[in-house]
């Protein structure tokens, strides 16, 4: 467990006794972010009678809609107003699925401010986290903060199966964080969780349905473009990117989600260590990294590009225009063509 018992029993005492409990997560909120989050809230309306506040930093892929009280969640970006309140009137914070302030982006100062005033609780799987709470609840071989957050759930008395709602929103994310229950991080133990959520009765192919076919034909001929006109492979450093400028998304007509799992194919490819996708988004270029075996992109990322995660999946960023982007990145992979041909 990533809180000791004198944590755990501080932690249950301040939820026990707040008035205003809310949960914070990511900037681009995934499968596992949303799933922790809303998981998490209808694990506490169970087990505490205790309605929480989700707050989310900018907006979710449409095909997340289908998780259990979505309908609720503040969108920063969009209901700033609401949000803040919440938040000022917060006693108990829980930070899912992410270590540091600068993941929630607009949010960070908010974020920091309250973090600092009230009592704060992190849940996270990333590399490296930044303390900025008190309770820091961090464990990065976990597969998902879904799975995190059932064990923690679990220690405050949840049922090992939780009801519908609950489960429906913890598997989503350990589903969609493990790519399925196909990565390295997917242990026995992820199994049995799963199982023991599946119990609950939910409708996983569902879910299933709702996160992978339900692509736009658009998005798909988005895919067909950047396979046949954006992909570059360069063997000597074992890498593949793809780029697309916000010119070419709108072509498209890109969709909150739309590039999501994109990488992976780039990463696919025989022979290729680390899969990059390079997007333009409102003058600045967003990156994903993807590698395979002992290959780092947590620290390609935190060195080169402002970002980090895990070992073999990371976010990154570029403040400039997308050329110089990709010029940046075939400037720096020199000094990793050791490692990447390792
Ligand atoms: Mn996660």
């Amino acid at each position: 467990m990533f809180f000791n018992d004198s944590q755990l029993a501080e932690i249950r005492n301040l939820i026990l006794h707040s008035n205003t409990i809310t949960v914070v997560t990511h900037k681009s909120p995934d499968g596992d972010a949303l799933g922790s989050s809303l998981g998490l809230k209808h694990a506490f309306m169970s087990l505490f009678s205790k309605q929480i506040s989700v707050i989310v930093p900018d907006a979710f892929p449409e095909s997340l809609d289908f998780l259990p009280s979505s309908d609720s969640i503040l969108v920063f970006d969009v209901m700033k107003e609401k949000a803040t309140e919440v938040l000022q009137a917060t006693d108990l914070l829980f930070c899912l699925d992410f270590n540091h302030p600068g993941r929630v982006g607009d949010l960070e100062e908010l974020l920091r401010e309250t973090a600092s005033r009230c009592h704060a609780v992190m849940i996270d799987h990333h590399q490296q986290p930044e303390p900025f709470v008190k309770y820091v609840g961090s464990q990065t071989s976990a597969s998902s903060t879904c799975e995190m957050v059932y064990r923690f759930c679990r220690t405050l008395g949840m049922q090992e199966t939780p009801d519908q709602f609950t489960a429906t929103c913890l598997y989503t994310g350990i589903m969609t964080d493990t790519g399925s229950f196909r990565f390295s991080a997917t242990t026995p133990e992820t199994h049995i969780i799963a199982a023991s959520l599946l119990k609950a009765n939910i409708r996983h192919w569902e879910i299933h349905e709702h996160l992978f076919n339900q692509n736009s034909y658009s998005k798909i001929q988005m895919w067909g473009y950047a396979f046949m006109s954006k992909l570059v492979v360069l063997p000597q450093y074992k890498t593949a990117y793809i780029s697309l400028s916000t010119e070419e998304l709108e072509r498209y007509n890109y969709q909150e989600g739309d590039l999501e799992g994109l990488v992976n194919y780039a990463l696919s490819i025989t022979g290729t260590k680390m899969g990059v996708l390079m997007s333009e988004r409102k003058g600045k270029i967003r990156i994903s990294f993807r590698s395979t075996g002992n290959f780092s992109v947590n620290e390609f990322s935190r060195a080169n590009f402002e970002g980090g995660g895990h070992e073999n999946a990371a976010g990154g960023v570029y403040f400039g225009k997308l050329d110089d982007a990709i010029s940046k990145l075939h400037q720096v992979l020199p000094q990793y063509a050791d490692k990447l041909n390792a």
